[in-house]
């Protein structure tokens, strides 16, 4: 009897994965990740008319293809040339507070995006397994409080998004389901909890905290005192040698962080079990904005945040998540999977990563 390919080829083939959304935080990570396991990996781009490499120019072997994910006759065409092993949808509008302010751009990439990439599967490639970045934020206005069930979500917390981004992300996870019994397509949805690294965009709190703070410890060295009014610090009291103050929203949500390269393992293990199914990912901790400062600063030697942060409402969101905090047990369970990074080590990690970068950048 002739050979399969894949028996005249040998067992040692690699799997192919795509990865859309390859240049964020988690696809820069992941790509990583799997090319480490001996994976093909083709990253999908958007064209961009600057520059947005710098995630992954260094990843060496990371096959990169220009796409958008809202773009049907792109996907399609892609999927059915390829007919990768593993499908990972990173892509989205990820900025909770611009998701507001662009509701229908969010939509079509965070919910479309999903349904191009689902149809092409089933259309062209079945045997697809795909995997789909769902999130925390999909719980919202959460019935569950810190006094009720360890005040943590699960996969069977009920869904109460707070913003366009979350609608988006709970439309594209209900389609998992759909795909799963409707066409036996294999497609999990990891309800990931927030997660961050020195790869963190710049607009997303923890990040955006961390940036500040090196810039600020570099501008006053060598300063007898530093003297604050409302939103500046002054160096010596020196009228013209002034640093805007930290600005900020809502500092008393709370947030279940960990680390993405723990988080990243989570999505390729939920591809390799004998069934599609969704998860929580979570840290099972949770701390307030407050609480990042809080550590943050005294990493940095400070005794105190308060006097250089100004609580602004152009931060604050008509709508906010108050309140995140996950229980990962089940991925525990059936995946295997546990958490390296913990909050201290995390903040350590971002604050660390900073300052070299800024070293080596000059
Ligand atoms: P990032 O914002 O860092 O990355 C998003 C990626 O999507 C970028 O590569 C971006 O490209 C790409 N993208 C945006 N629009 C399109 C489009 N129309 N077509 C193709 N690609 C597009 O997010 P993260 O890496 O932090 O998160 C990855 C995914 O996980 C996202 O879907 C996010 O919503 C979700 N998630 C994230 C969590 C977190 O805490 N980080 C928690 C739970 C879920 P470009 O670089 O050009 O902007
Ligand atoms: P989030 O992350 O909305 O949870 O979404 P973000 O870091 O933006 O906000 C976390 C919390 O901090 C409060 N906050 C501020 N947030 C920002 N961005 N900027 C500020 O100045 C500021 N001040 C206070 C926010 O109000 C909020 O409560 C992230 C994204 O990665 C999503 O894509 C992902 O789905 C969820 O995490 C899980």
């Amino acid at each position: 009897m002739p050979l399969s390919t894949q028996e005249a080829l040998g067992p040692e083939v690699a799997k192919t994965a795509i990865i859309f959304g390859a240049t964020g935080q988690d696809g820069s990570y992941l790509s990583e990740y799997l090319l480490e396991l001996g994976y093909r990996v083709i990253g999908i781009v958007r064209r961009t008319s600057t520059d947005n490499l710098q995630n992954i120019r260094h990843i060496e072997d990371l096959e990169i293809k220009e796409g958008d994910v809202t773009d049907y006759a792109f996907v399609t065409g892609l999927i059915d040339h390829e007919k990768p092993d593993e499908c990972y949808n990173l892509a989205a509008q990820s900025h909770v507070k611009t998701s507001f302010e662009q509701p229908v751009l969010t939509t079509e990439v965070d919910y479309i995006g999903v349904l191009n990439i689902l149809e092409a599967i089933r259309k062209f490639s079945p045997d697809t397994r795909f995997y789909q970045a769902s999130t925390s934020e999909m719980f919202g206005r959460t019935p569950v409080s810190p006094r009720l069930e360890n005040g943590q979500q699960t996969e069977n917390t009920h869904f109460s998004p707070t913003s366009p981004y979350a609608v988006a992300k709970v439309a594209g996870h209900l389609l998992l389901s759909v795909y799963r019994s409707g066409y036996n397509i294999y497609a999990c949805g990891g309800i990931l909890f927030n997660h961050e690294s020195p790869r963190r965009g710049g607009k997303f709190v923890t990040q955006k905290i961390i940036k500040w703070l090196i810039e600020f410890n570099k501008w006053k060295v060598g300063a007898d005192f530093i003297k604050a009014n409302k939103d500046y610090v002054y160096y010596n009291g020196q009228p013209d040698n002034k640093f805007p103050k930290l600005r900020l929203g809502n500092l008393e949500a709370c947030r279940d962080w960990g680390h993405a390269k723990d988080y990243v393992r989570a999505m390729h293990l939920m591809l390799q079990q004998d069934e599609a199914d969704d998860f929580v990912i979570a840290t099972g901790k949770t701390h307030s904005i407050r609480d990042f400062l809080d550590k943050a600063f005294a990493q940095m030697g400070f005794t105190t945040w308060q006097e250089y942060v100004v609580v602004d409402p152009k931060y604050f969101r008509p709508v906010e998540t108050e309140y995140l905090c996950g229980n990962a047990s089940k991925a525990r369970e059936k995946l295997g999977w546990v958490p390296e990074y913990t909050f201290d080590t995390l903040v350590e990690d971002m604050i660390e990563s900073e300052i070299s970068s800024q070293v080596l950048g000059g």
